[in-house]
C-alpha cells in the first residue's frame, strides 16, 4: 500500500521527490483498511450465522423439501430479435405505431417488480433474475417489454437487499438484448416518497434511460398531468417510450362514485396524449376495474385517444383475468401478467393462463406455452426461498372494493399494522382505510398518496379515533406528519382540490400551496452533492451512484458503509444470505464474472468473554477463520 501511495502522489509522479519527501509526507503511510472482498462476504456470512438476519427473525422458514431453482435450457442459439431492435433502430413512436397494428395482443411480464413487490415486500434479489434472464430473451423474444425496475425495487435494492439497483438494471439488460426493459416511474416522485426538484428528476430519467430502461410507465399519485410533464419530458428527450398512466380509483359503473366517471378518465387520456405520451397507461394499481367496467372504459378510450393502451391490473379480488379478456376484447393493445408461480392474488394475473385462454383467437399472443411453463417452474423454487417474506393473503378479497388499496401497499401496511400490534384489526384498518379516503375528498390512492392514507388510517385506529371525531373541529387530532405534507400541497392537488374544512384543520390555518411543488423547489446544484457525499463517505461516486444519493441521501450513504463492512453480497445465493450456511456446506460464489470463490463452511465456534464468536471455513481450500461479535 505504501509503494502505491507513493506512485500515484503527484510529487512523485512529476519527479520532484526527493528521500526527504518520504519523511515529510505523511499521508503516504495512510493505508485505507481495505480487506478483500472475499473476507467480507465470509464476515457476511459468519455475521448471520451468529446473529441472523434481521428480516428473517421469527418469520416463517422455507420449506425443508425446497428444491433449488433449475434454469430451463436455452431454445434457440441466440436471441430472435425484439421490441428493443425496434425502438433502437426506428424509435418510440414506431413501437407506439408497430403496437396498434397488432392483432394479437401484447404481453409485459411484471415477475421482475410489481409482483413480488405485491407478494414479498419487494425483496426479491438480483441474484434470482440474472439467473432467468437469458431464459427470457432466447425462449420468449415475443414479449412486448419485461418489467424489472422502479417503483420500490429501487430504495428497497439499497435498503434492505444491500445491492445497487443500477447494476440491477445493467445485468438485466445485458442478459436480455432483445425484450425492452420498462420500468414504474412516480413522476416528480421519482422512486420516492417524495417531490424532488425538477433537475434531479430530469437526472434520474436520464441516466435511467442511459442504464437501461427502454419503456417508462409514468403516474401521478394524484393523477394530476401537470406534475407528470417534467418527466414525461424527460422520457421523450432521452428517445424512450414515454408510457403517460392514468391511475385507476373508483367505479365508473358505480354513481355514486361520479368524482372517477368515464369522462373524467377521457379526459385525462386526452391531457396526456396532448402531454406527448407514445403510449397511454391504464393502471389499475388496487384491482378495482371491472370486467364490464374495462369494456366500457376501453372501448371509450379506443374511439377518443389514438395511443396504443396498455393494461395493468391486480388480481386482489380474484377477478382480474375477466377484466384482463374483457379489455382484450374491447381492443386494448398490451396486457400486464405475472409468472404463473408469481402471479393472483395482490399480484397481476397469470400470464400462462392468459396466454392459453387467447390461443387459436385473433388476439393469440403467439408466445411458447411450454416456454412459459419452464420459466414458471424456475419462479416456483425462488418463491420458496422467500417463505419469510409471504404476505398470507390465501383467498381474493371483495374486500378491496372496500379499501382500494393498491397491490403494492397491502403487503407493507399488513406489515406496518403487525408492528403496531394492530394484525387482529386488520379489517378496522380497512374500514378506516376507506374513511380516510372519503375524508381527503375520495382520491387516487397510490404511491405516495397511499402511504399518507395509510399512516392516518393506523393512526385512527391504534388511536380509537372515527372519522366523525376526525372532522370535528372541537376535537384536537395530532395527524401524522405525511398528512401535514399532504395538505401542504407537497404532492400537488388531486381532482377538485382537498376539501376545505380538512385543509384548515390539518393546517390549523397555515394556507396551503396549489401549486406544481417543483415550480418553488430550487434545483439541487449536482456536482456540489456529488463532492458532499463523496467527503462525507470517503468514496468515489460515479453517476448512477450519485443518483441513488440524491433521491436517498441517508438510504444510499448506510449502503455504501455497509458496503465497506459487507462487501458484495448480492453475489451470494438467496438461502445464503439470508440464513447464512450450515457446517459442510459448500456454496460457489462468482463476485466476478469468471472469478469464482468455493467456500465450505466448517464450523460454528464458541463465543468468548469478549463476545466475539469464531467461524470456521474454507475458502477456496484454504482454512479462515473469522471473528464477529455475537449480539444476541
Ligand atoms: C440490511 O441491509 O439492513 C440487511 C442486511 C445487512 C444487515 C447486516 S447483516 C449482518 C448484520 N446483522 C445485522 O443484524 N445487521 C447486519
Ligand atoms: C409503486 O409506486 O411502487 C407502485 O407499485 C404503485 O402501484
Ligand atoms: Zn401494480
Amino acid at each position: 500500500a505504501f509503494v502505491e501511495n507513493l506512485l500515484r502522489h503527484p510529487t512523485f509522479l512529476n519527479n520532484e521527490y526527493t528521500t526527504r519527501f518520504i519523511d515529510e509526507t505523511p499521508e503516504l503511510f495512510e493505508f485505507p483498511q481495505r480487506r478483500d472482498r472475499a473476507t467480507k462476504l465470509l464476515t457476511y456470512i459468519a455475521d448471520i450465522m451468529v446473529n441472523g438476519h434481521p428480516e428473517t427473525e421469527g418469520r416463517p422458514l422455507p420449506h425443508a423439501d425446497l428444491k433449488p431453482p433449475r434454469c430451463p435450457e436455452l431454445r434457440a442459439e441466440a436471441p430472435a430479435p425484439g421490441t428493443r431492435q425496434l425502438l433502437d433502430e426506428k424509435g418510440p413512436k414506431a413501437v407506439a405505431d408497430w403496437m396498434k397494428a397488432q392483432d394479437r395482443v401484447l404481453l409485459t411480464d411484471t415477475t421482475m417488480r410489481d409482483a413480488h413487490q405485491s407478494l414479498l415486500a419487494t425483496r426479491m434479489r438480483s441474484f434470482d433474475m440474472l439467473r432467468i434472464a437469458s431464459a427470457y430473451g432466447h425462449n420468449l423474444p415475443g414479449l412486448f417489454s419485461v418489467e424489472a425496475w422502479g417503483g420500490a425495487t429501487f430504495d428497497v435494492a439499497y435498503r434492505f437487499l444491500q445491492e445497487c439497483p443500477w447494476q440491477r438494471l445493467r445485468d438485466i439488460r445485458e442478459r436480455m438484448p432483445n425484450i425492452m426493459t420498462q420500468m414504474l416511474l412516480r413522476a416528480s416522485n421519482g422512486v420516492g416518497y417524495t417531490n424532488y426538484p425538477d433537475n434531479v428528476v430530469q437526472s434520474f430519467v436520464a441516466q435511467a434511460a442511459k442504464s437501461g430502461v427502454d419503456v417508462f410507465r409514468v403516474f401521478d399519485s394524484l393523477n394530476w398531468v401537470e406534475n407528470m410533464r417534467v418527466a414525461m419530458d424527460a422520457v421523450v428527450e432521452a428517445d424512450k417510450v414515454c408510457e403517460a398512466a392514468i391511475c385507476y380509483t373508483g367505479d365508473i359503473l358505480d354513481p355514486d362514485r361520479a368524482k372517477y366517471d368515464l369522462k373524467y378518465y377521457v379526459g385525462m387520456a386526452k391531457e396526456l396524449e396532448a402531454a406527448g405520451a407514445h403510449v397511454l397507461g391504464l393502471k389499475d394499481m388496487a384491482g378495482l376495474l371491472k370486467p364490464r367496467a374495462a369494456t366500457a372504459l376501453i372501448k371509450a378510450l379506443k374511439d377518443e385517444v389514438d395511443l396504443p393502451i396498455h393494461f395493468h391490473t391486480h388480481d386482489t379480488s380474484g377477478i382480474a383475468a375477466s377484466s384482463v379478456l374483457a379489455a382484450i376484447d374491447a381492443g386494448v393493445d398490451a396486457v400486464d401478467a405475472a409468472m404463473d408461480a408469481f402471479s393472483g392474488s395482490t399480484s397481476q394475473p397469470c400470464l400462462g393462463s392468459i396466454v392459453s385462454a387467447l390461443a387459436h383467437t385473433e388476439r393469440d399472443p403467439g408466445l411458447d406455452i411450454a416456454a412459459i411453463r419452464e420459466i414458471s417452474n424456475y419462479w416456483e423454487a425462488v418463491r420458496g426461498q422467500y417463505a419469510a417474506f409471504e404476505a398470507g393473503l390465501e383467498a381474493p378479497a371483495s374486500e378491496v372494493y372496500l379499501h382500494e388499496m393498491p397491490g403494492g401497499q397491502f403487503t407493507n401496511l399488513k406489515a406496518q399494522a403487525r408492528s403496531l400490534g394492530l394484525e387482529e384489526r386488520w379489517h378496522e384498518v380497512a374500514q378506516a382505510y376507506a374513511d380516510v379516503n372519503r375524508m381527503f375528498g375520495d382520491i387516487v390512492k397510490v404511491t405516495p398518496s397511499s402511504k399518507v392514507v395509510g399512516d392516518m388510517a393506523l393512526m385512527m385506529v391504534s388511536q380509537g379515533l372515527s372519522r366523525a371525531q376526525v372532522e370535528d373541529p372541537e376535537v384536537d387530532v395530532s395527524f401524522p406528519d405525511s398528512v401535514v405534507d399532504m395538505m401542504r400541497g407537497n404532492l400537488g392537488q388531486p381532482p377538485g382540490g382537498f376539501p376545505e374544512a380538512i385543509v384548515a384543520k390539518v393546517l390549523k390555518g397555515e394556507k396551503p400551496d396549489t401549486e406544481r411543488p417543483g415550480k418553488h423547489l430550487t434545483p439541487v446544484d449536482i456536482e456540489a452533492a456529488r463532492a458532499e457525499a463523496e467527503e462525507k463517505l470517503g468514496v468515489k461516486l460515479d453517476d448512477e451512484d450519485l443518483n441513488g444519493y440524491l433521491m436517498y441521501p441517508k438510504v444510499f450513504s448506510d449502503y455504501v458503509d455497509r458496503h465497506k463492512v459487507y462487501g458484495p453480497v448480492r453475489t451470494l445465493p438467496t438461502l445464503t444470505f439470508f440464513y447464512g450456511m450450515e457446517p459442510g456446506e459448500e456454496i460457489s460464489v462468482e463476485i466476478d464474472p469468471g472469478k469464482t470463490l468455493e467456500i465450505r463452511c466448517q464450523a460454528l465456534g464458541e463465543t468468548n468473554e469478549e463476545g466475539e464468536a469464531k467461524v470456521f471455513f474454507e475458502l477456496n481450500g484454504q482454512p479462515r477463520a473469522i471473528r464477529v461479535a455475537d449480539r444476541r
